[in-house]
């Protein structure tokens, strides 16, 4: 297995929405030279991973093609990859193999799949959990225990992957992925229930739905998209103090900032880590 993490901290994963249409920055980065600039500014911040993506999964969102997600993504990756690693956010195995040919290393698959691509392609894989297709994950998602249920999915795809051939395989629970606000918040609760797999664990909270209404003001309106880092900020550093690896987020530096005062996961079963001593002890 590659490392986990840098010496000093977990790693942070930046976001980078080649769409239209994603939840919080869709269209901002829609031309191939914004969101190449969008790239190096993420990697200024310290970023350890830009996560490309060019296909939104936010509820409800409609599939696109191969081809114009190929579109998309490819020139993408192809500039940022010699500075920095990259990963391609897809559920194609055609988009997925296409990536990696332009310089992609980590294949981040929110349908927990494409493990078959990344043994062939000898990269990584993120598995995560989602409750069905996008477009009806939110209907009305029901779980037994979900902490047990997401857990037993992942560590079943992560033996799969790991026997293919698969170096490289983290796992992640899916937040807002099919999920309430109470199975969110039961999960990153838990974190340390997947962090007990020994696999690495990656956690994506960022300036996610739940938390604009966790934040709504005094009439019910939920926190919009913008004002929603320190929610972002807050689920990050719980899920990071309980040992995961890496997390996905759209303001890097900041996350940065955090990841470093959590200081360097533990990575082993109900051993949180310790939060870094302050420079005058204090
Ligand atoms: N969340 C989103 C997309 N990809 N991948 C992983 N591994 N974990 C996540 O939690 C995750 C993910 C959704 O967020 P975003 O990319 O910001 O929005 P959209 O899907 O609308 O493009």
């Amino acid at each position: 297995m590659s490392e986990a993490t840098t010496a000093e901290r977990a790693l942070v994963m930046g976001i980078l929405n080649v769409t239209p249409d994603s939840f919080s920055d869709g269209g901002r980065w829609f031309r191939t030279d914004k969101a190449v600039a969008r790239g190096l500014e993420l990697i200024a911040e310290g970023a350890d991973i830009v996560d490309v993506g060019g296909e939104s999964t936010r509820p409800g969102a409609t599939a696109v093609t191969a081809a114009e997600e190929l579109r998309r993504v490819l020139p993408v990756v192809e500039a940022l990859s010699p500075h920095v690693r990259v990963s391609v956010d897809t559920t194609k195995a055609e988009v997925a193999e296409a990536a990696v040919e332009v310089g992609a290393t980590l294949i981040n698959d929110v349908s927990a799949s494409l493990w078959p691509v990344a043994a062939r392609c000898g990269v990584g894989w993120v598995a995560m959990h989602r409750l069905g297709p996008p477009a009806t994950m939110q209907d009305d998602p029901r779980y037994d225990d979900v902490v047990a249920e997401v857990r037993a999915l992942l560590a079943d795809r992560a033996a799969q992957a790991l026997a293919a051939g698969v170096q490289e395989v983290w796992i992640d629970p899916g937040i807002g992925f099919g999920k309430t606000i109470d199975h969110n918040l039961e999960l990153l609760a838990r974190i340390d229930a997947l962090v007990a797999t020994g696999l690495p664990v990656l956690v994506g909270t960022s300036r996610k739905a739940f938390l604009g209404t966790l934040a709504a003001g005094p009439d019910g309106t939920p926190a919009p998209v913008g004002e929603r880092l320190p929610g972002s900020l807050a689920t990050a550093t719980w899920a990071l103090r309980q040992g995961a690896g890496m997390v996905r987020v759209h303001d890097v530096a900041a996350t940065v900032q955090a990841a470093l005062l959590v200081g360097r996961p533990a990575g082993g079963a109900g051993d949180a880590g310790t939060m870094r001593d302050t420079e005058d002890g204090s």
